[in-house]
C-alpha cells in the first residue's frame, strides 16, 4: 500500500488496475445475470472481488498488514502500544524520534545502565527508528517525503504540537490524500481539550477510578493501563478500519481516540448501573445486602462481580502472608447445587433462605464467609482444580512472577524472551491477538536512529549526496553534535 519508488510503481501499474482475471470474472457473473432487472450490481462487500484463496499453508503467505507503512510519531505508552500492534501484524513502522533524546521512555525507569529501559523496549518491538529534528527545515523536508511514502501517520503529542511542527491535516492531506492521520489525545473537543494527559488522569476522568476500590475507601486506579494501552488498542482498530474504508474511497481520514473516551468505553457497565439506580438499588452490589443505601452515582463495589452473578476474592491457604494466595469465586446460579456440595452445605440447595439467587442476594457476606472457610483449606491451584471439575467459575490471583514463569503462556507467544544487543535477554508480552494466517514474531526494539540511513536511502530514495547534505545541516543529529560540526 505504501508508495514504492517510481520505477516499481510504473511496473506494477497495469496489474493494480486489473483485478485477477478469474476473480473479476466471478464478481462480474452474477452482475451480468441480473443486469436487465437491476443495472447496478450489489457487491458482496466494499471491495467487490476477492483474489483467489491462497494455496500457501496458513501463516506462510505474508502478514496481515504487509505493504502498509506507518509514520510513527508516537512516544511514551499510548501511541507506541498502537504502532507496536500494527508492526506485529506486519506493517513497516518507522518511528521518528528527536535526535539525541528519542522517545523519553528510553531513559525512564532504567534498570540496566546504558541500555534502553524496559519501559521503551517492551512497547517498541518490530519498529525501525530514524532521528529527525521536526522543526529544522531539512528535517521538515525529510518528513514531507515520509508523508508521501507512508499510509498512516500516528501521533500522541500534546494538543497542537503537530500543527506547531507545520504538520497540519491540510498540509498532510495535500501531500498525500491517501494518508490516514491517527491521534491519541487526553480529551476530545470540549473544556479540557488542551490538557496534557497521562494514564492515571485518564482513569480518573473516564469513570474508572470513581467505580474502583471499596465503598468506604478513596477512589482507586488500576494496574492495568487502560488509559494508555487501552486507548492505543482503540486507535489501532480505528486505523485498520480507516485503511479498509480507504480501499473503497481511495482517501485518508483523521482518526481520533481520546483517552477519556477509551476509558469510559471500557467502564460502560458502570454507566449502565448509573441509569439502573433510578429504578432502585443495585441488588448484586454487596452494599445492598448490608442494608447501606445507594447515593446518586454508581458506587465503588470492591471485588463484587459486575455481571449479576455474585463474585468475590477469597483467601486461600497461605493468605494473608502470601499476598497473592487468593482466588476469585463466582456463585453462578446454574452451579449453585455443586457449590453447596463442594463447601459442605448440601442443605442450602433446598433451604428457601439460600436456594434462589434472589434469596441469596441479601446474604452474600454470610455465603462468601462460608465459602472462604472452604477455600482457606486449599491452595489457590488446588481450589481451581476442584472447582473446575464442576464448572464453577473461578480464577487464582496470579502474580507477575507466576505469569513470567508460566510455560503455557511461553508456548503461545504471549510471554516471550527477547534478546537485545545492549541489555541482553528480557521478557516481554507478545502479541495477545492471534491470527492464524499472520503469525507474529517479536523482534527487538530499535536503538535510537538505528535505521536512519536505511530509511533515507531505501524508503525515501535520497542519493548519497542528498543524504550528506541533510546530515550536514544538523537536522538528524543532537544539538551537541551540531555545535561540534560548526
Ligand atoms: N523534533 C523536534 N521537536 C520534537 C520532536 C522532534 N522529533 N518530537 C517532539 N518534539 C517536540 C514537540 O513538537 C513539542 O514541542 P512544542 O511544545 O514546542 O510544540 C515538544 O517536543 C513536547 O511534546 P509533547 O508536548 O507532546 O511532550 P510532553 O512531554 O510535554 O507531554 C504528554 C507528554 C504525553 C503529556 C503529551 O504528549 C500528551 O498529552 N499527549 C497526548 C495524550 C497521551 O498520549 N498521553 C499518554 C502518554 S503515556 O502516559
Amino acid at each position: 500500500m505504501a508508495k514504492k519508488t517510481k520505477k516499481a510503481k510504473a511496473k506494477s501499474k497495469p496489474a493494480a488496475k486489473k483485478p485477477p482475471r478469474k476473480a473479476a470474472k466471478a464478481a462480474a457473473k452474477p452482475a451480468a445475470k441480473k443486469a436487465s432487472a437491476k443495472p447496478v450490481a450489489k457487491k458482496a462487500n466494499g471491495n467487490g472481488a476477492y483474489p483467489k484463496p491462497s494455496s500457501k499453508p496458513f501463516g506462510m503467505d505474508g502478514k496481515a498488514l504487509q505493504g502498509v507503512r506507518i509514520l510513527d510519531f508516537t512516544h511514551v505508552q499510548s501511541g507506541p502500544t498502537c504502532t507496536q500492534l500494527l508492526a506485529w501484524f506486519g506493517a513497516d513502522v518507522i518511528k521518528v524520534e528527536r535526535p539525541g533524546v528519542g522517545d523519553i521512555t528510553r531513559g525512564q525507569l532504567v534498570d540496566v545502565k546504558g541500555a534502553d529501559s524496559l519501559y521503551f523496549t517492551m512497547l517498541n518491538h518490530n519498529k525501525r527508528s530514524i532521528t529527525i529534528d521536526s522543526k529544522h527545515p531539512q528535517g521538515k523536508r525529510v518528513l514531507d517525503e515520509l508523508i508521501r511514502k507512508c499510509d498512516v501517520l500516528v501521533e500522541n503529542f500534546a494538543p497542537g504540537a503537530l500543527d506547531r511542527m507545520g504538520l497540519t491535516w491540510e498540509h498532510i492531506h495535500k501531500l498525500n490524500p491517501r494518508m490516514i492521520v491517527a491521534s491519541v489525545k487526553g480529551f476530545g473537543p470540549g473544556p479540557y481539550e488542551d490538557c496534557k494527559v497521562y494514564e492515571n488522569v485518564a482513569q480518573c476522568t473516564g469513570g474508572s477510578a470513581s467505580t474502583t476500590g471499596f465503598r468506604d475507601g478513596p477512589p482507586l486506579v488500576t494496574g492495568a493501563q487502560i488509559g494508555d494501552s487501552g486507548t492505543g488498542l482503540h486507535l489501532a482498530l480505528g486505523i485498520v478500519t480507516a485503511l479498509y474504508q480507504r480501499t473503497r474511497t481511495g482517501r485518508g481520514q483523521k482518526v481520533l481516540c481520546a483517552m477519556q473516551d477509551g476509558v469510559l468505553n471500557l467502564a460502560r457497565v458502570k454507566l449502565r448501573d448509573q441509569q439502573r439506580l433510578k429504578h432502585g438499588p443495585l441488588t448484586e452490589y454487596s452494599q445492598y445486602g448490608e442494608g447501606i443505601p445507594f447515593g446518586d452515582a454508581t458506587p465503588r463495589a470492591g471485588n463484587d462481580s459486575g455481571g449479576g452473578q455474585p463474585g468475590r476474592i477469597l483467601k486461600c491457604k497461605g493468605a494473608p502472608e502470601d499476598p497473592n494466595a487468593y482466588i476469585y469465586f463466582i456463585t453462578q446460579a446454574p452451579v449453585w447445587g455443586e457449590i453447596c456440595d463442594v463447601i459442605g452445605e448440601p442443605t442450602w440447595k433446598t433451604d428457601p433462605e439460600f436456594a434462589t439467587p434472589k434469596a441469596r442476594l441479601p446474604k452474600l457476606n454470610q455465603i462468601f464467609a462460608r465459602i472462604e472457610e472452604w477455600t482457606m483449606t486449599k491452595t489457590k491451584f488446588e481450589a481451581m482444580e476442584i472447582l473446575n471439575k464442576f464448572d464453577i467459575p473461578c480464577g487464582p490471583i496470579l502474580s507477575m512472577k507466576e505469569l513470567a514463569e508460566d510455560q503455557s503462556l511461553r508456548k503461545t507467544g504471549t510471554v516471550v524472551e527477547v534478546d537485545h544487543p545492549v541489555r541482553g535477554k528480557y521478557l516481554s508480552v507478545g502479541n495477545p491477538i492471534k491470527l492464524s494466517d499472520s503469525i507474529s514474531e517479536v523482534k527487538r526494539s530499535p536503538l535510537l536512529g538505528e535505521h536512519t540511513d536505511e530509511i533515507l536511502s531505501s524508503v525515501l530514495g535520497f542519493k548519497a549526496s542528498e543524504i550528506a547534505e541533510i546530515k550536514n545541516s544538523g537536522a538528524l543529529s543532537a544539538p551537541e553534535k551540531k555545535e561540534k560540526a560548526a
